[in-house]
């Protein structure tokens, strides 16, 4: 297993769309493993491939207290979204520090391979439901600034800029 290292916000490789994974390999499943160790370690509830510089389509998310519920999503595509929207404070291992209301659908259906390489469909809601938008969010490409406002979004982006020129 290994700890890998996490892109930050605005390294342009996080704006990479990430493609299907084709087989789901011993070498799949080594990464998967090294996502999960690297999600544990950060500590966050949920990391995608994009995050740690591989694009494929691939997302680990825990979001039990116990941490003891590995959930790994290969392939996701979200069928069904619900009608309600609901707002919670989003962080992201990407853009650290920032932490910001987003509005999303409460409800999703979500159909898509695990680890072994089986089918299965996902009802989530609540921070499940978050968590799964903002974890697809990532494999298109999209952080979850994207979804705020031009002044919040502006005012992120020159801070990260700024700290990059001091680093
Ligand atoms: O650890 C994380 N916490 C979190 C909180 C609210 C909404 C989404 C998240 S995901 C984030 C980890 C991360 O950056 N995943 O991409
Ligand atoms: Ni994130």
């Amino acid at each position: 297993m290994a700890l890998l290292d996490i892109l930050h916000f605005p390294d342009p490789r996080l704006r990479c769309r990430a493609q299907p994974v084709k087989t789901i390999d011993d070498r799949i499943r080594r990464f998967v493993d090294d996502m999960f160790e690297t999600m544990y370690a950060a500590p966050g509830i949920g990391l995608a491939a994009t995050q740690v510089n591989v694009a494929q389509r691939i997302i680990t998310i825990d979001i039990s207290e116990s941490r003891d519920h590995p959930l790994c999503l290969i392939n996701p595509e979200i069928l069904e979204i619900g009608q309600d929207l609901r707002e919670t404070e989003e962080g992201c291992l990407s853009v650290p520090g920032v932490f910001e209301s987003v509005s999303r659908p409460d409800r999703i259906r979500v159909r898509c391979l695990d680890q072994a390489g089986k089918s299965g469909e996902i009802e989530a809601q609540g921070l499940l439901a978050v968590c799964i938008q903002h974890e697809v969010d990532h494999l298109d490409g999209k952080l979850f600034t994207d979804h705020l406002s031009r002044l919040k979004r502006d005012r992120i982006r020159k801070r990260a800029e700024k700290e990059l020129r001091l680093a």
